[in-house]
């Protein structure tokens, strides 16, 4: 069912010191920024940086306003892992396996993730306490 793990989410409070630390501290490097006003978040994608290979890469998330599911993780756990995200060729034939081995999804139809892929989520009480978000990259994108 799955390709891969595209990335793991951290919950942060501030994307800039959190891009700043990761980098600085780990030596990850900033792959892509953009904000999701639909997902209430701002995110950065930080990867090893490595031309012509996969990345491996984390999502770093931080809410853009209180309502924010991210707003809400922090306030309840605080900074840290808030998801894990697997790669699928084909969302729509995922989600529908998943929901006929008895797991919901969140979304009845996919919604925008970053940079155009489409994504959705298993439920994290579905899926032993993970948020497990299902990601299919746009056909156009680079494997890296
Ligand atoms: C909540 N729970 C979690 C969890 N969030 N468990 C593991 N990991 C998480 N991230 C657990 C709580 O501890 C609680 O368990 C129960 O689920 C209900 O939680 P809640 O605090 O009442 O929160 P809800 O139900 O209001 O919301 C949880 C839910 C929400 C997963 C439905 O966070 C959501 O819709 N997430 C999907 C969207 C999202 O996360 N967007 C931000 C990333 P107990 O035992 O205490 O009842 S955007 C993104 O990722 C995009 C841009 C991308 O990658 O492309």
């Amino acid at each position: 069912l799955f390709i891969c793990i595209d990335h793991v989410g951290l919950a942060v409070p501030d994307l800039d010191e959190a891009v700043k630390f990761h980098s600085e501290v780990f030596g990850w490097r900033e792959l892509h920024r953009e904000v999701n006003e639909e997902q209430g978040v701002a995110e950065a994608m930080i990867g090893t940086g490595e031309q012509g290979v996969e990345n491996a890469k984390i999502q770093l998330l931080a809410p853009l306003n209180e309502n924010s599911t991210i707003a809400k993780f922090i306030d309840k756990n605080g900074p840290g892992i808030q998801q894990l995200a697997y790669r699928v060729a084909d969302l729509d034939h995922v989600s529908e396996v998943l929901r006929e081995r008895g797991l919901r999804l969140l979304y009845p139809e996919a919604k925008r993730g970053t940079a155009g892929s489409r994504i959705n989520f298993v439920h994290p009480k579905d899926a032993r306490g993970v948020l497990l978000e299902l990601v299919e990259l746009p056909k156009d994108a680079a494997e890296h």
